[in-house]
């Protein structure tokens, strides 16, 4: 007899997953053969043994130090980037986890964290009045002193949410908050490592609700894209794409190019040239992945 559940936590070869009708149970998978990834459905048999991973809706991940596609979790339906003033994110950070999660048809929400602290006016800050201007949902929370989420709770109240940052943003203080019993429910699940932090080491899948749940990841200290086309790094860029339409080549990359009407949708502020600014930076660190 099989048995449905759903990957809680996957690494080397083995695995946690959550029984649909059940409780917590250890399973082990051929790493060889196949490659279980948290929020990932599966069947095990009556031995635990995974027997089969259920179609993907999708998946969100990283570039690799090759520049190959690393996935990170499956079944997503919201990844919420995590930055905040301190440790201050990269310059390009923010574009690339909105691309990264763009391409794969994963929505995206940036969270601000740490709203104690001074938010800087320069940097990838600057950028953020874009993006709000662009639709992407922005959030200002806090874990200290006293917890201030926002309307993040019913943001996150269904479905499956990815928390992705930098180390130290506070991804797990925001879980904490979010889900304020979460040590007795996960009590056996809990890890600590030296030095008195808590540094996150494995994607973990955690239930808020019956129906939602939050990915909480360890903290990269630099995201990066994998090698891709530039057709494919463009999805990760969807406000280019009616002014694209119009560009005098099909294969223009928005750079130096005659007729391109998207450098022109900058140049107007169709689109903000930060966008722009952004795009031409990622398609340079493309050529740089790709050889
Ligand atoms: N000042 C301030 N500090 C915070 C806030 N939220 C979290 N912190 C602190 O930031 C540090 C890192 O928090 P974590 O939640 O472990 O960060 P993380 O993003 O999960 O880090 P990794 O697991 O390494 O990826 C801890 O010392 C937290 O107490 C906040 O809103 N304000
Ligand atoms: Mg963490
Ligand atoms: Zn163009």
């Amino acid at each position: 007899m099989s048995q449905a559940g759903l990957v809680v936590r996957a690494w080397a070869n083995r695995g946690i997953a959550q029984l649909d009708q059940g409780p917590l149970v250890p399973f082990h998978f051929p790493r060889r053969l196949i490659r279980p990834l948290p929020g990932d459905r599966i069947m095990l048999d009556a031995q635990d043994s995974l027997i089969e991973v259920l179609p993907r809706k999708n998946e969100f991940g990283r570039g690799d130090a090759r520049g190959r596609f690393r996935a990170v979790a499956a079944n997503l339906d919201r990844a919420v980037i995590v930055i905040a003033p301190e440790p201050a994110p990269s310059p390009d950070l923010i574009h690339r986890y909105l691309a990264g999660a763009a391409i794969h048809g994963i929505e995206a929400l940036v969270v601000v964290n740490k709203a104690d602290l001074a938010l800087p006016e320069t940097g990838p800050f600057a950028d953020l009045k874009d993006l709000d201007a662009l639709g992407y949902r922005i959030v200002h929370t806090r874990c200290k002193p006293a917890a201030d989420l926002a309307e993040l709770p019913d943001l996150l109240g269904t479905g499956a949410s990815l928390l992705t940052g930098q180390s130290g943003v506070g991804k797990t203080s925001l879980l904490n908050a979010l889900i304020p019993d979460l040590d007795e429910r996960t009590g056996a699940l809990s890890q600590v490592t030296g030095k008195g932090t808590h540094t996150t080491t494995t994607a973990t899948v955690y239930p808020v609700s019956e129906n939602a749940v939050i990915i909480d990841t360890p903290g990269v200290w630099e995201y990066s894209l994998w090698a891709m086309p530039p057709a494919e790094l463009q999805r990760g860029f969807p406000e280019f794409a009616p002014h694209a339409a119009r560009c005098r080549f099909r294969d223009c990359r928005h750079d130096s190019e005659p007729g391109c009407a998207v450098r022109v949708a900058a140049e107007n502020g169709e689109i903000p040239a930060s966008r722009h600014a952004a795009w031409l930076r990622l398609l340079a660190e493309q050529r740089r992945l790709q050889r």
